[in-house]
């Protein structure tokens, strides 16, 4: 039964029901038992499998289609009436060619199925940064991991009320046909139409879709941010809380940031970190004239492999309970193992296509980008206030990418307007198998390329125009914990370790670290990480130690020229879109590194 006199809501249900002709529709109001009749369902039907109550109590398997297991890029698309408000980094289609398209896809797609119906939140209950959007869905896997990952039932509907400010979400798995998958998001309208998936990424459409293509398009007009970032806060030994958020592109350990535990030297002085977020943040301007932020998910949805008792014990813990597994291997006791996870590949397994798995064929058992679906609050180091309606003031926002050689471990930005800059000429190098081989370079702006919903050029100046509102800015840095030496070993030793570097970056923050100003920006002065206590060999023969510390706080000139090169190229691209300022900072760079 319908559970809202919303007319609009009404009338997309009544739409899209229209369209894709379930045999029936379910509501769903946001109760423990009737996600327990979906769970017991889609066991029965083998869409999920119940795993080892002992060990993961409340813990579910599932398997996406073996070409599905990522988010589409290339056939995403943002859908709106003028192809340059798209920008030269989003596919583009026309609205009406994309509905029309999507629409005959759609057609029927739900006969003989059960349509859900999910009013979900992204931000607290109650919070001035929620946003509301209905999720249609024919599958209860999304059904399950949407209550995990955002706020859902009835009660949004309650803060909804008549209100049409809803992102009208459709999803159907159809025939899962590769060939017809479209990830398609509509500003304009406050629409995303998905079809033919069945991965997280491209169907739990609070996420990418909403919280980031959508979001950031709201936020351009309604004067405030949706941006790739964790969010967390770091604790000192007098109890005061300073939070940063910090954008890498995909694949660059946000998940194992946001959740890392300090060195022991600092935990004994009563240092703590306090996650608030791992993927997504939305940012308003706060009463004090500094920038808020809030984490809009309720779960994490965080990659498996190479999450271990070492490399994120938090994470490890947050799984233990109510999560859903993706892609990872099921072993025979109905527990789960995946690449990194200890040095004991499982016998008797299953692989993440379901097929038996020996760990000495080569072949991997868990999917690369196999994942796990997990509430926020299992997690140990989840801040108290993570779901504080007004959110957190930021003192810092951070950027970072992998970078071979180019970028030092951190450095700061002279101002708002160069650290806009320093988020527009992020990118992130694939490292190729060859032992110190430097990988391509993929510029990913503020880790946004995948997921901005409106030109990058239009993105940039919403970023200046923010910082010329907002009275008390966030100071700016950028970090890359993947410096490489000659042979191809990380020198810096990341996890916990880059406690340190948080630590300069608040005391900056304060005014309490030095500095020496680079082309760049600004850079510690080696003596000014406190590099003490770390147990790092960079290689069989080489422990990290201050010479290793100069060498990744280096700026190499040349090197960086070359990269002025390659920015040059790539804002050519945007043409007058490109904010001035950015041009400039540009400009400025490549005059002080000719000197
Ligand atoms: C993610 C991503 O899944 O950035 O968070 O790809
Ligand atoms: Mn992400």
């Amino acid at each position: 039964m319908a559970m809202t006199s919303n007319k609009m809501v009404l009338n997309f249900v009544e739409d899209m029901k229209a369209m894709a002709c379930p045999d029936s529709v379910i509501w769903i109001d946001g109760g423990e038992e009737q996600l327990d009749a979906l769970r017991a369902e889609a066991c029965t039907t083998g869409e999920i499998l119940r795993l080892n109550d002992a060990q993961l109590p409340g813990c579910y398997y599932h398997r996406s289609a073996v070409d599905d297991v990522a988010r589409v890029e290339d056939r995403t698309y943002i859908c709106c009436k003028h192809k340059e408000d798209a920008g030269p980094t989003n596919n583009w289609m026309a609205p009406a060619e994309a509905y029309k398209m999507a629409g005959d896809i759609f057609k029927g797609a739900m006969s003989g199925r059960t349509m859900y119906v999910i009013p979900f939140s992204m931000g607290a209950i109650g919070s001035p940064f929620a946003k509301v959007g209905i999720e249609i869905t024919d599958s209860i896997y999304v059904v399950l991991s949407m209550a995990i990952m955002t706020r859902v039932g009835a009660d949004v509907l309650g803060m909804l009320g008549d209100s049409n400010d809803f992102v009208r979400g459709m999803h159907s798995k159809c025939q899962l046909d590769k060939e017809k998958r479209y990830i398609l998001h509509f500003p304009e309208d406050n629409a995303i139409w998905s079809c033919n998936s069945g991965y997280g990424g491209n169907v739990l459409l609070g996420k990418k879709c909403f919280a980031l293509r959508i979001a950031s398009y709201q936020g351009r007009n309604e004067n405030w941010m949706a941006e790739h970032m964790l969010i967390l806060g770091i604790e000192n030994p007098k109890g005061e809380t300073k939070y940063v958020a910090a954008a890498f592109p995909s694949a660059c350990g946000k998940t194992n940031l946001a959740m890392l535990i300090p060195p022991e030297g600092y935990r004994k002085q009563g240092y703590k970190v306090w996650t608030l977020g791992d993927d997504i943040a939305w940012i308003r301007m706060g009463e004090d004239g500094g920038l808020w932020a809030v984490n809009p998910e309720a779960g994490f949805f965080g990659v498996a492999p190479g999450t271990n008792r070492n490399s994120n014990p938090n994470a490890l813990e947050t799984t233990t309970s109510g999560t859903i597994f993706t892609n990872v291997v099921l072993k025979k006791d109905k527990t789960v193992w995946w690449e990194g996870m200890d040095k004991n590949p499982p016998e008797g397994a299953l692989d993440w296509k379901g097929n038996p798995w020996d760990p000495a064929s080569g072949e991997t058992g868990a999917n690369p980008n196999s994942r796990f679906t997990a509430p926020a609050r299992n997690c140990p180091c989840i801040a108290p206030n993570w779901e504080d309606p007004v959110g957190v003031p930021l003192s810092a926002i951070i950027f970072g990418g992998r970078r071979a050689r180019t970028a030092p471990l951190v450095y700061q930005s002279r101002d708002w307007q160069h650290g806009v800059f320093v988020g527009a000429i992020m990118a992130s190098e694939t490292t190729a198998a060859a032992a110190g081989a430097v990988g391509v370079v993929r510029r990913d702006p503020m880790a946004m390329l995948p997921f901005c919903g409106y030109n990058m050029g239009d993105y940039w100046q919403h970023w200046l125009n923010m910082g010329e509102k907002i009275t008390k800015q966030p100071k700016i840095f950028n970090v890359n914990w993947f410096r490489l030496d000659e042979e191809g070993h990380f020198i810096w030793p990341g996890f916990g370790d880059n406690f340190r570097v948080l630590d300069w970056i608040i005391r900056r923050c304060d005014g309490a670290a030095d500095a020496k100003e680079t082309p760049i920006g600004f850079v510690p002065l080696p003596e000014d990480i406190d590099i003490s206590g770390i147990d790092y060999m960079i290689s069989p023969g080489r422990a990290f130690d201050g010479e290793a510390l100069k060498d990744i706080l280096s700026v190499d000139k040349s090197l960086w020229l070359e990269d002025v090169a390659s920015i040059k190229e790539f804002f050519a691209g945007f043409g007058d879109k490109l904010p001035p300022e950015i041009a400039g900072e540009l400009a400025e760079l490549e005059k002080k590194l000719s000197v």
